[in-house]
């Protein structure tokens, strides 16, 4: 019998012009890892983004920051680009230090535009290890799949949003013949409803300590919105049994004393009364004392009297609604996942179930490829006066969308050839109808005004 490999598995740094950690952690990555020591592997886990200078009242905080060269499309750009996480010396260090030298070196990617931050740890890990296969996966590596197998370093580059077959792969390169049966995967069937063979728990046992973990009830969206991702990195919408996730969240509360758990699903509040009522209706009753965030917009259509006052109950304190935009025209055309009646609502349930208007966090797009600023002017005037707080999140143009050849169309940057122009900062959409100097000057207003 041959001795079991040894994985080494490693988040990579976010290079950016600004990075705060709202509950970030290599989610994929910690399924591969636990699922690989479930089939007898050693692993290692070196999270380059494990390295805070300030953590606030809910997890959330600040990364450690380094300033780095911008790359050269950014020279213009007048203002700081970092690398955020752990100074590059300790990542160093703990290469040289490991007890034992890989057998195989696995890392994720997040943005497509944090890119660089990923080909520095290759390029370092390469250093060290030079004959060592290094297997790249993630956001990245799936959507700018051919520009990461040209520029990465990287030996092998998977596009699989599947855990299982990540895990087969290592088990082919490596020669170690996997335990577990193939299908204890939550990729499924496109459309298939439940996901039957449960995973093992992410591996955040690996940190040495746990502020706040995250969390996925399901995979995937039902909707198919011509901006967005999801259905592409999930085929199809698939949910966990409502009560496993209850055990799971049982299971870091009681523990690891976690305080505070985001949700990373896509489509949290989908069919609530088969999904989200039972689930929080047991977190209710087993008097769990928890904070849970929802960084990624949830469905308003979704929340009537008593999903708001779960949520509420439940502990949700950072709610974060997905609007988008109140242009009835956009909403139908970018895919119809919510009107502006159900958007009001929503509003009101939230408020009578007992939030705040300040603490209702309504996420507007900005910058679509041909919107004018008017628009989202008058999409803040809306959700102002539903009493609700307007949250502008510029518009991240994403390969293999729908969206992505209007964009292509009306960005002045080569979002197609460089992943670097899709990071939203720098608006790649801009065009006349609406400059970047628009939606600075839109900004700074919303700094100043305030929701009822
Ligand atoms: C949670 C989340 C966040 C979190 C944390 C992000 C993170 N962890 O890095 C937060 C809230 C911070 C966030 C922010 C934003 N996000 Co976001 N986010 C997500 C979300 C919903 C889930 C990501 C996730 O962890 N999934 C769960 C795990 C299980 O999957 P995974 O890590 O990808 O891993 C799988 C595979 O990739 C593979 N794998 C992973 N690693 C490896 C490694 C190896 C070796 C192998 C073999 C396989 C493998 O295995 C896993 C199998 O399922 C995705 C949408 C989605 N459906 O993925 C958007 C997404 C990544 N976000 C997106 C966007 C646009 C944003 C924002 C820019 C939005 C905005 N305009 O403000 C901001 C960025 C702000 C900033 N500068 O920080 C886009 C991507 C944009 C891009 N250009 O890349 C996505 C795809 C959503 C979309 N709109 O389509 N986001
Ligand atoms: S509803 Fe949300 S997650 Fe689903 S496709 Fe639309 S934007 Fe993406």
């Amino acid at each position: 019998m041959m001795n079991p490999p040894h994985i080494l598995l490693i988040n990579p740094w976010i290079t950016d012009f600004a990075a705060y950690n709202f509950w970030i952690k290599p989610l994929g990555l910690l399924y591969i890892a636990s699922l690989l020591r479930e089939n007898g592997f050693r692993v290692t886990l070196i999270d380059c983004l494990d390295f805070y200078s300030k953590t606030k009242r809910y997890g959330d905080g600040n990364f450690f920051k380094t300033k780095i060269e911008k790359p050269d499309f950014f020279k213009t750009i007048p203002r700081y680009y970092c690398q955020y996480g752990i100074p590059e010396e300790i990542l160093s260090k703990r290469l040289l230090l490991l007890e034992e030298k890989p057998d195989l070196i696995g890392i994720t990617s997040g943005m497509t535009y944090w890119y660089p931050g990923v080909f520095k740890v290759i390029e370092i890990t390469k250093k060290f290890f030079k004959k060592v296969p290094v297997v790249l996966g993630g956001i990245y590596a799936t959507l700018c799949y051919d520009h990461a197998k040209k520029h990465s370093g990287a030996d092998i580059v998977l596009k699989s949003r599947n855990e299982q077959e990540a895990v087969e792969r290592i088990s082919d390169l490596t020669g170690f013949p996997l335990r577990t049966s193939p299908n204890r995967t939550d990729s499924g069937e496109a459309n298939s409803k439940l996901i039957t063979g449960e995973l093992p728990y992410p591996a955040f046992d690996l940190y040495t300590q746990l502020n706040y973990v995250c969390l996925t009830t399901s995979r995937g969206c039902p909707f198919n919105c011509s901006y967005c991702a999801s259905p592409i990195l999930s085929k199809g919408f698939k949910r966990r049994d409502p009560m496993r996730v209850v055990g799971e969240i049982e299971y870091w509360t009681d523990h690891y004393q976690v305080k505070n758990i985001a949700f990373y699903d896509d489509a949290l509040l989908i069919e609530p009364s088969k999904h989200f009522i039972p689930l929080m209706r047991e977190v209710v009753k087993k008097g769990i004392h928890c904070h849970f965030h929802t960084p990624n917009a949830l469905h308003l259509k979704e929340i009537d009297e008593e999903v708001a006052a779960l949520l509420f109950q439940g502990g949700f304190r950072t709610i974060r609604l997905g609007f988008e935009t109140s242009d009835e025209a956009m909403q139908i055309e970018t895919g119809g996942k919510v009107s502006n009646q159900e958007f009001i609502q929503a509003v009101k349930h939230l408020k009578k179930a007992g939030y705040s208007g300040e603490e209702i966090g309504v996420y507007l797009i900005a910058g679509l490829p041909g919107q004018r600023v008017g628009e989202v002017e008058d999409s803040i005037a809306f959700v102002r006066e539903a009493g609700a707080r307007p949250i502008l999140v510029e518009y991240s143009p994403i390969p293999q969308t729908p969206l992505f050849e209007k964009a292509k169309k009306f960005s002045p940057f080569d979002i197609e050839g460089e992943p670097l122009f899709h990071n939203n900062t720098i608006f790649p959409c801009q065009w006349e109808g609406f400059t970047l100097t628009d939606f600075k000057r839109l900004k700074e207003r919303m700094r100043t005004e305030v929701a009822r």
